[in-house]
């Protein structure tokens, strides 16, 4: 008798346990709905509606499941004794063509339905606004600003500027792999096809920064494909834009005209731009303005004095296999290197 008791008290803490495990799961769970990067958090009207059909499916799926089971417990009880009043043959074909073929047919058009409208409206792309050339390259974005005409504005990378309230048209390009963008909190996933131009576009309700990441895998540096789309109100935008197409400060101290010639001499110019001086490469970001940007190497560490030493000394070690080598310096130069490009707002 005791050790039955025993077991039982020891099986109901288990039990309790368990449940304790699963509460905080839940948790945990729920809480990915409000972090960084999520679709369940939308800030624009096509995330929205990508959010809402998500919920939807997983209410409708979820009804659906527990009918199902439900229908299987009933079928179990029933199988165990004699029945007591079975259903006619007619009865049962008509159950069967209601359950397995009728309901199945209406969820599925339903959802096709609801689908479809959805995909118009998010396909639907605006005729005006900012156009913005997205260049997947390996393995980080190049960010083009173009006017009307098409003509260049400014060229970054890794952080997109976009007006809040107004639409930004997108065209996508890549030169290399399949990448595909996406900012889970403001619009669904499009493809950078090499060859094509795909268009897509967004539009942030809010201010705020929005994380967005490569989805298609693309090679070593995939999962560290990641990039920024910082909504700022219409006035601060326009400022943002008219800075970045402007040439680089020029050095304001002399430790900053050293950085300068360390850049010059080190050879970051055969892979980086910065207009206004003799540096055009075009493996690497453009550095123009490169202080003004909040992370480094496309959203892998944030963009502070340290970590920008530590990503020119060893970038292999932040993000094996990405196409920048290390560079071996003296102290000083690494110091009057770092205040350069420290600079360039
Ligand atoms: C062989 C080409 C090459 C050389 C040489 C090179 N880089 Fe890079 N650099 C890259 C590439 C490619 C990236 C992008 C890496 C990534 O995010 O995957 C990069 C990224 C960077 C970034 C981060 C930019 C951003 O916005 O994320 C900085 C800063 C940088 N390089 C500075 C330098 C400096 C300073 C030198 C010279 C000491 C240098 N690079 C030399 C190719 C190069
Ligand atoms: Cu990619």
């Amino acid at each position: 008798m005791r050790a039955c008791r025993n077991t039982r008290q020891h099986d109901n803490s288990k039990g309790s346990s368990r449940l304790a495990v699963l509460l905080a799961l839940s948790v945990v769970l729920l809480q990915g709905c409000s972090q960084v990067q999520s679709s369940l958090d939308p800030a624009s009207r096509s995330a929205a509606l990508i959010a809402n059909l998500w919920w939807g499916m997983l209410i409708v799926g979820t009804a659906i499941l527990v009918a199902v089971l439900l229908a299987l417990f009933i079928a179990l009880r029933r199988g165990r004794g004699p029945v007591e009043r079975p259903l006619s043959a007619r009865g049962s074909f008509l159950l069967v063509l209601a359950g397995g073929v009728a309901t199945p047919m209406v969820v599925i058009l339903a959802m096709i339905v609801v689908g479809v409208s959805m995909g118009r409206e998010i396909g639907d792309r605006p005729d005006s606004g900012p156009i913005v050339e997205v260049i997947g390259r390996l393995w980080w974005w190049e960010l083009r600003y173009l006017d009307e005409n098409g003509d260049l504005i400014a060229t970054t990378a890794n952080e997109m500027h976009v007006p809040v309230g107004q639409p930004v048209r997108l065209r996508l390009i890549s030169e290399n792999v399949i990448h595909s963008f996406w900012v889970p909190q403001l619009q669904g996933k499009t493809d950078l096809i090499p060859g094509q131009v795909n268009e897509s576009w967004i539009e942030a309700e809010r201010a705020g920064v929005y994380r967005g990441q490569c989805s298609e895998y693309c090679g070593q540096q995939h999962a560290l494909m990641s990039f920024l789309v910082v909504a700022d109100p219409p006035e601060e935008f326009e400022q943002w834009l008219s800075r970045q197409a402007e040439p680089a400060n020029d050095p304001q101290s002399s430790q900053e005209e050293r950085g300068q010639q360390v850049f010059l001499e080190q050879g970051c110019v055969g892979c980086h731009a910065v207009r206004g001086l003799s540096a055009a490469g075009e493996i690497g970001p453009d550095l123009t303005h490169l202080a003004s940007r909040r992370t480094l190497a496309a959203a892998t560490i944030p963009n502070t004095k340290g970590h920008l030493g530590g990503w020119i000394t060893d970038p292999q070690h932040v993000k094996p296999g990405n196409q920048m080598p290390s560079t071996v310096m003296e102290p000083g130069d690494l110091q009057a290197l770092l205040a350069f490009l420290g600079s360039l707002e």
